[in-house]
């Protein structure tokens, strides 16, 4: 068993040798971005709600985590259309590739906020963290603010 383990983070480390030689200086939590936060805003009564964003990280990265202080809970969920009908299920891990922004957007990835702690109005900040995991395995969090946008304020659609 740990002998499998290692030979496959042999493996791995290979294929970031030439990664590595072109940027040894580069640490990941320096440089993962994360642009165009949002968070949809909660009608009366509501206490979940989704959060989206890009993120993007000149090293390949894997999304192992989302937390906020506004909520009890937070999960990565990911929508689909499964017959007819757009369902969402828990995600453990997302790998963000090296250099290829990553879209959190509705009808796809979202943070889904669980058990709000107070409703969401338009132009409210929302403190919200994304724990990644590099190809060494260790561990990094990216804190951020995301804007509250009304419903129907939603930004267009890229694709
Ligand atoms: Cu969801």
């Amino acid at each position: 068993m740990h002998q499998r383990k290692n030979r496959r983070l042999g493996l791995a480390l290979l294929g970031l040798l030439p990664l590595l030689a072109v940027c040894a200086t580069v640490r990941a939590d320096e440089v993962v971005t994360v642009t165009d936060a949002w968070v949809r805003a909660t009608a009366p009564g509501q206490t979940v709600t989704g959060a989206f964003l890009e993120i993007s990280s000149p090293v390949r990265v894997r999304i192992v985590g989302v937390e906020s202080e506004i909520a009890e809970s937070a999960e990565i969920h990911l929508s689909a259309m499964d017959n007819g009908v757009m369902k969402m299920r828990e995600v453990e891990k997302i790998e963000v590739p090296a250099n290829q922004a990553l879209r959190f957007a509705p009808g796809g990835y979202h943070i889904m906020l669980i058990d709000l702690k107070k409703p969401l109005a338009r132009g409210d900040k929302v403190p919200l963290a994304i724990k990644l995991e590099r190809a060494d395995k260790t561990r990094i969090e990216v804190s951020f603010e995301a804007t509250v946008r009304a419903i129907g304020e939603e930004p267009p659609n890229k694709q």
